[in-house]
């Protein structure tokens, strides 16, 4: 696993960019930056077994280098599963697409770089968006969430995990606090954890628990439980009934 040494030196401040220095060093920058993240994909393979039908799609929205999709593809056992992957980084998608053919290669899958708010979404048990739609703009989040919930089968599941913002000042500013000592503990310096903090700023815009909720109600969700935290960082399950 190639370290994540990008932030250590000085530089201008520019927007975060999922461009090809941050795909190489991808599985070694996200699991020293979000806490759980490893549990997570574990375990949302085990929860997407629960939901996997035969002949259906599962999706996973923001793949980045594919590591949900692997995880469900190892622990389902259902049959003509197709899975759809899609990330609108051209660096994350091109080695999504040559790691799963690796890794899965009896596999119905599909590897996309596009935009999820342009993907069509159909006939879905499964819908993974593992930190993504915090990249999206505000606005967008409700419209793609609707088309979610369109493109999932009565009893199918969407998956959303997220970085969170708390309403209470003083809750946000220790999780903020206990997530960048998780960042030092891992071995990132002051430096970097500020210099990517400032990256990050414009980028990732974190929504509260309740707007997740209120949000996902809207959409036409019912039941949306949390199955997951680590400091600020968390993950739902949200069922169509
Ligand atoms: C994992 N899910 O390993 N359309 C498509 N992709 C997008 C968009 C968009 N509008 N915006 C951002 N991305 C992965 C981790 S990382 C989370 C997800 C993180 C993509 C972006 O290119 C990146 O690959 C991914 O979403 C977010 O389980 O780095 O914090």
């Amino acid at each position: 696993m190639k370290q994540d040494t990008l932030f250590a030196k000085p530089q201008p401040l520019v927007d975060f960019t999922f461009d090809d220095a941050v795909a190489d060093v991808f599985p070694d920058m996200i699991r020293r930056s979000v806490p759980g993240y490893e549990t997570v994909i574990s375990l949302l393979g085990g929860l997407a077994k629960l939901y996997a039908e035969d002949d259906s799609n599962i999706y996973d929205l923001g793949c980045s280098l594919g590591a949900a999709t692997l995880s469900i593809y190892s622990q389902t056992r259902t049959k003509n599963l197709k899975h759809i992957c899609i990330d609108n980084s051209e660096a994350m998608a091109r080695r999504c697409q040559s790691r799963l053919v690796r890794h899965m290669p009896e596999a119905n899958l599909k590897v996309l770089c596009e935009n999820i708010e342009d993907t069509n979404i159909e006939n879905a048990s499964v819908v993974v968006i593992n930190f993504t739609l915090q990249f999206l703009s505000i606005k967008s989040r409700l419209a793609l969430l609707k088309k979610v919930y369109q493109g999932l089968r009565p009893n199918g599941i969407l998956i959303l995990s997220e970085k969170l913002l708390f309403s209470d000042e003083q809750q946000n500013q220790l999780q903020i606090d206990w997530h960048h000592s998780f960042k030092r503990a891992n071995g990132y310096s002051d430096m970097e954890v500020s210099q990517k903090r400032k990256a990050l700023e414009n980028v990732l815009i974190p929504d509260t628990f309740e707007q997740h909720l209120s949000r996902l109600k809207q959409a036409g969700f019912e039941q949306s439980y949390q199955w997951f935290q680590a400091f600020n960082f968390a993950s739902l399950v949200a069922i169509k009934s």
